[in-house]
């Protein structure tokens, strides 16, 4: 895993998420700072139709924002179904610091960010809501593979389903993580994906490790993905072995239900030890070292 990573992201547009959670670390920021940072410039991005503002919306037409934040000391916050704000991942981590709970959903999430003093934003963009109105005519749900790195290509052209998922590490190891997305590009009215929910888009444990992951989210839910690579490593796999093990589940499990379905995952040990594994070529991810050097790496595929 060459030099070690300490700042993790899935897809190409990982690079900039990491430069900011980069700067916050260097900065003194705290860890939870890092991956906060980090996952806020893709929602606030009018480019990427995949996370917070300018997402693409359900089918109904309402943009809907699913993000988690956690660190390695078990603190954790979820907003599942968060409307009409653009920082999902910074209501996640208020719901970790101002709640007894680990999610809000829908309109209590969405309330709550008011009462966070979160501002109020409409989401859909003329583009996204474009996107939208081409999409109802066929009404055809076809989540396509690795849209995630063709934000902006084809506007309207694509269903998007992204994801930013984004890891972190501290020169001691110690590690925190954080997963936003708006989901999948015309899902049914109050769907929630892999990614708010803890062990499935995002999980993080003390001394053994952090995972993320991507793709349709339907696919790491139902096999508890994250959960899975990170007791895997507790065991003794390398991250990418862990990464590796869960992909090839998937695959046994669901056989030709999986045909053209793109799943990623991407982990960070504690001594910034990198794994990233998918289903289809196509999955890329962006590694920061300790100096603040990165890059672009294209994960192994199991197809
Ligand atoms: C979801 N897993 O809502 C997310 C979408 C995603 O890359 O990650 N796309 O299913």
């Amino acid at each position: 895993a060459g030099p070690g990573a300490t700042v993790l992201s899935t897809w190409d547009f990982g690079a900039a998420a990491n430069a900011a959670a980069f700067a916050r670390l260097s900065a003194g920021g705290s860890l939870l700072d890092a991956v906060e940072a980090g996952g806020m410039v893709p929602e606030a991005d009018p480019a990427n139709h995949s996370v917070g503002y300018s997402g693409y919306p359900d089918r109904d037409g309402h943009v809907t924002l699913d993000a988690v934040i956690m660190d390695d000391t078990g603190q954790v916050g979820a907003v599942a179904a968060l409307e009409d704000t653009v920082h999902a991942v910074s209501v996640a981590r208020r719901v970790m610091e101002k709640t007894p709970h680990t999610m809000l959903v829908g309109d209590g999430a969405t309330r709550f960010a008011r009462d966070q003093g979160f501002p109020q934003r409409a989401l859909l963009t003329p583009e996204a809501e474009k996107a939208w109105r081409d999409w109802l005519r066929t009404a055809n749900y076809r989540p396509e593979a690795n849209v995630e790195n063709r934000v902006s290509r084809t506007p309207g052209g694509a269903l998007d389903h992204d994801t930013i998922g984004i890891l972190a590490r501290d020169a001691a190891g110690r590690l925190a993580g954080a997963c936003t997305t708006s989901g999948m590009a015309f899902k049914m009215r109050g769907r929630v994906g892999d990614s708010p929910q803890v062990g499935c888009g995002l999980f993080v444990e003390r001394g053994v490790g952090a995972a993320t992951s991507t793709g349709l989210g339907e696919e790491v839910t139902r096999v508890a993905g994250t959960a899975r690579v990170v007791a895997s490593m507790r065991a003794g796999l390398s991250p990418q072995a862990a990464c590796e093990e869960v992909v090839r589940h998937i695959a046994s499990l669901r056989g030709d239900a999986i045909r053209g379905v793109q799943v990623g995952f991407l982990a960070l040990g504690p001594q910034g030890e990198v794994g990233a594994f998918c289903l289809l070529p196509g999955f890329t991810y962006a590694a920061t070292d300790a100096a603040g050097r990165t890059v672009v790496h294209k994960a192994g595929s199991l197809f």
